[in-house]
């Protein structure tokens, strides 16, 4: 544990630096200085990226078959739910094409997941033994009981200027409800990366050790322990074609006789185990593979749903960020005030749910931006954003004249923070068949602090008020406004 926390300390002091010389030139360009609490935000939410990033969510690495056929057709129901939801939404700003390709998948999904064959996918290097293993297993191997395979070879990986990347092969191999991967010896460290990238359908996963009689017995033995050591997924050993070996017989009459014999194919340890694992989990690999596939079209459409809706939300979000700023630089109350008493219009709430078919009363919205409001106060964003808005106005003379437009554009700002927060947050719900209006005000907070980073830039906040600027002032000097510009580069 103390050895892995050096690492993100390290990247933070990084962070630091390189903040520090990006605060340097934001603020030679407008002569002000002491903006602490946005340096150290700028270090904080910097170095907490680099950290998220080096340490990748462990929970979607491991996949666990699903235990019963009921599971799997829940996940193409939620998928059929979408796709619903997705062709009332679409209108015409979907290819009607494209609506009619996703549904027709799930009549195959429910094809898919009564599937009585397995599909195998045999994948690895160039050469290293594919089609004869697979001709191999066809001609060589019966299965007692379990399911029928069908092979598939993959396109070679690690194939230098082939026409189809590393990344597709695996994704085609993926696809399949079991993968070989086929190696002749020890891993390259290509090889080895690839399977880790292949963890994640670690059941069902297994490394065979091919061409083995290339090796003498005793290499053979040691090579395949340290394959186990280093891979979770099984290993085995195999050589569907060894290479011929010379017999040499000693006649009574001392004449010796010598010829090349074929040996037999050694796949038994590889047929012995793929068959223990298709007699025993032969339906819940065609159960997963479709799972799998549910789950990829449930969150195309999705994507798709979300987009979509987006579109329709930004505007509404313009809209009541400029009614807020108008208020607010008409009413010049301090902003924390303005928070306090509920700058985010419960309104937007309302709106912004309706797009996303979360339905609220107004009374109900009405708390629910009061608790982002409250949010945002408690997170220090309203001081925040204040502030740097302040920055970047003092720049200029307007301010002195125009009382009441740091808080109108604050006021903007929040309430587009909160409008983009609940897009964010409704994004993230799950489409139902009913929905229920109830706030996980955890998840809000997270989402708002999210989206309060993403929005923090310095070049989103300049380009911000100079549109905030024109909008409350269209009619300010032209000297003002050229000074905004200046400011703003
Ligand atoms: N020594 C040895 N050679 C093999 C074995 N299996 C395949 N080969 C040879 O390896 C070469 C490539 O095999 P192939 O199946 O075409 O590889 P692929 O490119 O992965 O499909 C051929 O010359 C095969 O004869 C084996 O078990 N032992
Ligand atoms: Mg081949």
């Amino acid at each position: 544990m103390v050895v892995k926390l050096q690492r993100p300390i390290l990247v933070g002091g990084l962070a630091l630096s390189f903040s520090l010389w990006i605060l340097q030139s934001w603020y030679d360009s407008i002569v002000q200085v002491g903006e602490f609490s946005i340096l150290s935000l700028v270090v904080v939410s910097g170095g907490l990226w680099l950290w998220k990033r080096k340490h990748p969510k462990t929970d979607d690495v491991t996949e666990t078959l699903p235990s019963d056929r009921q599971t799997v057709e829940n996940a193409i129901f939620k998928a059929e739910v979408v796709i619903n939801r997705l062709q009332q939404e679409a209108e015409n700003m979907v290819e009607e094409s494209y609506l009619t390709s996703v549904k027709a998948q799930i009549p195959q999904l429910h094809t898919e997941l009564a599937r009585q064959h397995i599909n195998l996918a045999v994948t690895g290097g160039k050469s290293v033994g594919k089609t004869t293993l697979i001709q191999a297993l066809e001609s060589k191997w019966q299965q007692e009981n379990g399911k029928q395979v069908i092979y598939q070879e993959t396109q070679s990986l690690f194939v230098e200027g082939s026409a189809t990347s590393d990344v597709t092969i695996l994704a085609n191999a993926n696809a399949a409800d079991f993968v070989l991967f086929l190696a002749n010896g020890d891993l390259t460290d290509t090889e080895f990366q690839t399977l880790q990238q292949l963890k994640a359908p670690q059941q069902r996963l297994m490394l065979v050790f091919n061409k083995q009689d290339q090796y003498l017995p005793e290499e053979r033995a040691s090579i395949l322990q340290s394959l186990q050591q280093r891979i979770p997924c099984p290993v085995v050993a195999a050589a569907p074609s060894p290479l011929p070996i010379k017999v040499r017989k000693h006649h009574d009459d001392g004449s010796v006789q010598e010829w090349m014999e074929q040996p037999a194919p050694e796949i038994q340890q590889l047929t012995q185990q793929l068959g223990d694992i298709i007699a025993q989990r032969g339906q819940q690999l065609v159960w997963a593979s479709t799972m799998r596939k549910a789950i990829l079209l449930q969150t195309e459409a999705k994507d798709c749903l979300n987009r979509i809706r987006c579109d329709r939300a930004q505007p509404i979000i313009e809209q009541y960020q400029w009614i807020a700023a108008a208020a607010a630089f008409a009413n010049p109350i301090p902003i924390l005030d303005v928070v306090a008493t509920a700058a985010i219009s419960g309104q937007m709430v309302v709106d912004l749910g309706g797009i996303y078919q979360q339905k609220f009363s107004l009374e109900q919205a009405k708390t629910v931006a009061g608790e982002m409001g409250g949010l945002m106060l408690k997170l220090g964003l309203v001081e925040l954003s204040t502030k740097a808005i302040t920055t970047v106005l003092k720049t200029n003379a307007i301010t002195f004249v125009a009382g009441g437009l740091a808080e109108g554009l604050s006021a903007a700002y929040l309430t587009r923070l909160a409008g983009l927060s609940l897009v964010e947050y409704f994004q993230q719900q799950e489409v139902a068949v009913n929905t229920d209006a109830g706030l996980n005000i955890d998840k809000l907070r997270q989402t708002l602090q999210n989206v309060f980073q993403q929005n923090q830039q310095v070049a989103f906040m300049q380009s911000f008020v100079k549109q905030g600027v024109k909008r409350l002032l269209p009619e300010a000097s032209e000297e003002g406004i050229i000074a905004v510009e200046n400011a703003v580069g």
